[in-house]
């Protein structure tokens, strides 16, 4: 079922025998080390599976030791005897990643944050969390709610994923309209780098201008430049007033257009807008227990969140904005929640999209950033290469391809397009890959809006980064990370 492109392991380094694991745990209490007979350990090589396969089944390492630091200091210390010992590591949190990048690509060790997982402090004046690397999102989310706050972000895997794996792959989302990249909330963080040293740049200050920021090197670099250990962010108020409407549109240029007018007539209480395709919608519907608050079914649906203060003002806007469009005939139908559950259940239709064409089969995915104008333009022209490949064929679910689909957070010029196959095979992934790339590059977009790098992209980050720009990387991971231990064949 999976793709087997992996580079080959490097010799360099250095193979694990019980030496090490007797070492590990010396240095960390012996209950965190899972290691399996292969170097010496005890635990049943099922144990590992969850630490070895990514959340797609597309990528599996064999990885024969997996260690659960729950302190700062023992993080240092294991990297530190990586180091010395040019032992691979991965650092890994809630394994929910989309490109390859948390699991191992061969024998490396399994660095799992999931033991450090505690607050350290909250300001309720500031609104300033600091917390654990491994803290998971949505457990954040519920402890500042509890205080009147909100996290500045959130995901469909925020049930699984940690902060500090949020950082790592500096993750979009949902509420990135709204508050922006974890670049400006993240106020700090504490990183241990490969030799052990501990970067204590914990700060919860909004302004510190004494030079490089050195955390913004570690936002979005992937386990590639040290482990993150501790996060600082800063948390908005919770909007007291929420709206969510889901809208039928007859067109992808309707969906740009209802866009302006949300802008327009909702500016600044806009906090998603959101877009799926039909197929996505079927998925959906089929997979989770919902059912479509609209009557029928159109080529593109579109969810807006309004965020606010004042419910009555909120109410009064985003009803106008409804009525409007739908007089213009900008969309043909539309529904406002009426409580909250109907909110939820209308975020769970976009946020259970990934998950409902995982049950459909082998799903291939490609997170861009392209001008909105285009966006979809990509969608259509894979769907035809694919049928002219004879790949697929469109509303016939049989056959090497299912599906192809597009959604995302068009507010963010954010497509995500998907192809759900019924294996992952080479003669379907070369239709893609460079195609899907070039095709980014020459609208000068991201081959990666928001996912990241990983294993899946490493190849074509050329694509979209310049050789200049691709060397200086290498120079900033040398600099850090000398015998290149962390997260090795990822990223560059
Ligand atoms: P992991 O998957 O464990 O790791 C991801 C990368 O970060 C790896 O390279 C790993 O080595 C590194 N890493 C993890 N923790 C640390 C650490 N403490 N220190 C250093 N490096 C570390 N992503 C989005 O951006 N937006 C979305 O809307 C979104 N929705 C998703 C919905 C679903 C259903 C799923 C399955 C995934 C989604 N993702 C989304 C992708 C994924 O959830 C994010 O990339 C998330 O931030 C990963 O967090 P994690 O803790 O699971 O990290
Ligand atoms: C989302 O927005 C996530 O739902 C996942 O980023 C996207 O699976 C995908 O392609
Ligand atoms: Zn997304």
């Amino acid at each position: 079922q999976r793709q087997h492109h992996k580079p080959a392991r490097l010799e360099s380094f250095k193979k694990l025998s019980n030496v090490d694991i007797e070492h590990f745990k010396k240095i960390v209490p012996a209950e965190t080390v899972l290691a399996t007979a292969a170097v010496g350990g005890k635990a049943d090589p099922i144990e590992l599976e969850g630490f070895n396969a990514d959340w797609l089944d597309k990528y599996r390492g064999n990885s024969q030791l997996v260690l659960r630091p729950k302190t700062t200091k023992e993080v240092s210390a294991i990297l530190k005897y990586c180091s010395e010992q040019r032992i691979a590591v991965v650092p890994q949190g809630g394994n929910t990643g989309l490109v390859g990048g948390s699991v191992p690509v061969h024998d490396e060790v399994v660095l799992s944050l999931r033991n450090m997982n505690r607050v350290r402090s909250y300001d309720e004046v500031s609104g300033v969390l600091v917390c654990d690397a491994g803290c998971v999102l949505e457990e954040l989310d519920n402890y500042v709610a509890e205080r009147g706050h909100i996290m500045p972000l959130d995901l469909g895997a925020k049930g699984s994923c940690h902060i500090g794996g949020n950082v790592a792959t500096n993750a979009g989302g949902i509420r990135f309209l709204r508050y922006g990249s974890l670049h400006g909330s993240v106020l700090g963080l504490e990183v241990v780098l490969p030799d052990g040293t501990v970067l204590d740049n914990l700060s919860t200050l909004r302004k510190d201008n004494t030079g490089y920021d050195l955390k913004q090197l570690f936002i979005g670099s992937e386990g590639t430049l040290g482990v993150i250990t501790g996060v600082s962010v800063l948390t908005p108020r919770r909007p007291s007033a929420v709206n969510v409407a889901v809208l039928g549109v007859p067109s992808y240029e309707n969906v740009q257009q209802a866009f302006k007018h949300a802008r327009q007539r909702c500016g600044e209480i806009l906090s998603a807008y959101e877009f799926w395709d039909s197929s996505c919608m079927r998925a959906v519907l089929h997979h989770q227990s919902l059912k479509s608050p609209l009557e029928a079914e159109y080529p593109f649906y579109v969810l807006v969140e309004t965020s606010g203060s004042e419910k009555a003002h909120d109410d009064e806007k985003l009803s106008a904005l409804l009525e409007e469009l739908l007089e213009q005939g900008i969309v043909e139908d539309g529904a406002l929640a009426q409580d909250d559950t109907q909110i939820s259940r209308m975020w769970m239709m976009r946020e259970g999209i990934p998950e409902s064409l995982g049950k459909t089969g082998a799903t291939y995915k490609y997170d861009v950033s392209i001008p909105i104008p285009v966006l979809y333009d990509v969608v259509k022209d894979i769907a035809k290469k694919l049928e002219k490949a004879d790949l697929y064929k469109p509303d016939q679910s049989s056959g090497p391809v299912k599906m192809v689909c597009g959604y995302g957070h068009i507010g963010d010029s954010n497509l995500h397009l998907n192809v759900v196959a019924d294996k992952f095979e080479d003669r379907v992934t070369n239709i893609f890959e460079p195609y899907v790339y070039e095709w980014v590059a020459s609208h000068r977009g991201s081959i990666s809006a928001e996912h990241g790098v990983g294993l899946m992209k490493r190849d074509y980050l050329g694509y979209s980064k310049s050789p200049e720009m691709i060397s200086y990387m290498k120079r900033i991971k040398d600099v850090f990370d000398p015998h290149h231990i962390l997260n090795p064949y990822k990223v560059v």
